[in-house]
């Protein structure tokens, strides 16, 4: 815990996260200013209109503020100030044991299933992080008995340099926010400052993943796997095996996918590494309803089955729920705004698409990349125009797949918006649509 008491702090960055981190700051006697590149909270008390002519003990920094090339953090780093994250302010108020689960893909339903599991085997529990609810928020009703299940992100962890979990779970890692880092290694090493070099951190890696399972740590690792391994938490006789214990047969799992796979692996792998009993693993996930817009299926229309993974917004993850849904009658939706990516890797494993519709930002160079692999994509302006083309051409046995490999933002506020909104159009909701 760090003293607080009359230090003066300023807050960078006025979303959820800001606001939680200055809550906690008043309530532990902080004299807090506050900052934001939008002159919206000009009329905030203690609002600070040029925050580098004022002198500061300490500056908490919000996940979304880019740190490389930022003027004010480089200005304060400079000065010698103090200069944290969000997600260390609320690590640093923290008490009980903290499990930390970041990667790529899969981070925030894995969060939700480890949430679960921890609150059925009787623990207080607090789920937390990217997944929606700052830490800074939760940070002060934790005790010595509690859980903490954070998810992680990488711009959480890029200015973080004291968030330590006691486990620390890395899912998968391919190339995300590349527009943010520079480049995939650059995205790596953020992702791995969430292992420490203390001995008694517990670290759960994914064997299957090329990178992760090179992650070279001296302490011991458990890792998890689709194939069968000599230890660890694997596959065999078509269930969950952790070592010698059953843990689940795979036809008891309620979700669908090979990537939802990987994380049922991945939550079982932190529970019994956390020593919650199999029992109590096994029906959490029996009972476990996963979040929205993750390879959601949505119902029939007109015959063809619709799935929903807005949420896939890399091309890692859009190729995970293509690879799921097998390769016949496939009609993909996929477009928005690139974060950096080529679209190669979808389009040059000759899967026998029904038909690809490309929109948004990025539609014209995904049209052109799977023009390139001998497709015949069509273009459309926005993800809603696709949509409604994909509805009214609907036919049986089709499986019609939104998974854009790109962020939402050129057309929508969140991938959870651009999800909704597909879903209402599929299903006749949605009354004014925009074909411009
Ligand atoms: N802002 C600036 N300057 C900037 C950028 C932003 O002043 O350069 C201001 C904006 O004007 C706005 C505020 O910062 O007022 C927004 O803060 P924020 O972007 O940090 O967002 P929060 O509302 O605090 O939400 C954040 C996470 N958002 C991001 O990382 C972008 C949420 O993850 C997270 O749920 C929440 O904290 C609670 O921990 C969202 C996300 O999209 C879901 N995450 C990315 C992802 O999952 O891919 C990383």
């Amino acid at each position: 815990m760090i003293k607080i008491k009359g230090k003066n702090v300023l807050v960078y960055g006025m979303g959820i996260s800001g606001q939680s981190a200055c809550k906690l700051l008043h309530e532990k006697g902080a004299c807090v200013s506050i900052y934001d590149d939008e002159g919206r909270f000009a009329s905030y008390f203690n609002y600070q209109k040029s925050p580098l002519l004022k002198k500061y003990d300490l500056v908490v920094v919000s996940p979304g503020i880019k740190v490389i090339g930022n003027q004010i953090i480089s200005h304060f780093i400079m000065n010698k100030t103090p200069v944290i994250s969000e997600l260390d302010l609320g690590y640093l108020f923290l008490k009980g044991s903290l499990i930390g689960i970041t990667g790529t893909n899969g981070k925030t339903t894995v969060t939700s299933l480890v949430g679960d599991i921890f609150k059925k085997s009787g623990k207080k529990t607090f789920v937390c992080g990217n997944i929606g609810l700052p830490i800074t928020n939760i940070a002060l009703q934790t005790d010595k008995q509690s859980v903490i299940v954070c998810e992680v992100s990488n711009f959480q962890l890029e200015l973080s340099k004291y968030f330590l979990p006691d486990l620390a779970c890395i899912l998968n890692l391919a190339p995300d926010h590349i527009d943010r880092h520079g480049n995939f290694e650059e995205y790596i090493n953020v992702k791995r400052k969430i292992i420490s070099k203390k001995h008694s951190q517990k670290v759960v890696l994914n064997y299957d993943d090329e990178i992760t399972n090179k992650i070279l740590i001296d302490k011991k690792v458990l890792f998890f796997s689709k194939k069968l391994l000599n230890k660890g938490v694997f596959i065999k006789n078509n269930a969950i095996y952790y070592n010698k214990t059953k843990i689940i047969s795979l036809n008891d799992i309620p979700l669908f996918g090979e990537k939802n796979l990987e994380n049922v692996l991945a939550a079982t792998s932190i529970a019994v590494k956390m020593k919650v009993k199999p029992q109590v693993i096994k029906q959490a996930i029996v009972e476990f309803k996963a979040p929205p817009h993750r390879l959601e299926y949505l119902g029939q229309v007109n015959g063809a089955d619709v799935f929903d993974d807005s949420k896939a917004t890399n091309v890692s993850s859009a190729l995970a729920s293509i690879n799921s849904l097998g390769e016949r009658g496939l009609v993909l939706l996929i477009g928005g705004l690139n974060k950096g990516f080529t679209f190669d890797e979808i389009f040059n494993k000759n899967i026998n698409f029904d038909n690809i519709y490309c929109f948004g930002k990025a539609g014209q160079e995904v049209f052109d990349c799977a023009s390139k692999y001998g497709y015949s994509p069509m273009l459309f302006p926005t993800m809603k125009s696709a949509a409604f083309y994909a509805r009214n051409n609907a036919q049986e046995g089709q499986k019609i797949l939104l998974a854009p490999a790109c962020a939402s933002f050129d057309e929508f506020s969140s991938y959870a918006v651009r999800g909704e909104i597909f879903k209402e159009i599929m299903f006749d909701n949605f009354e004014k649509i925009e074909m411009s």
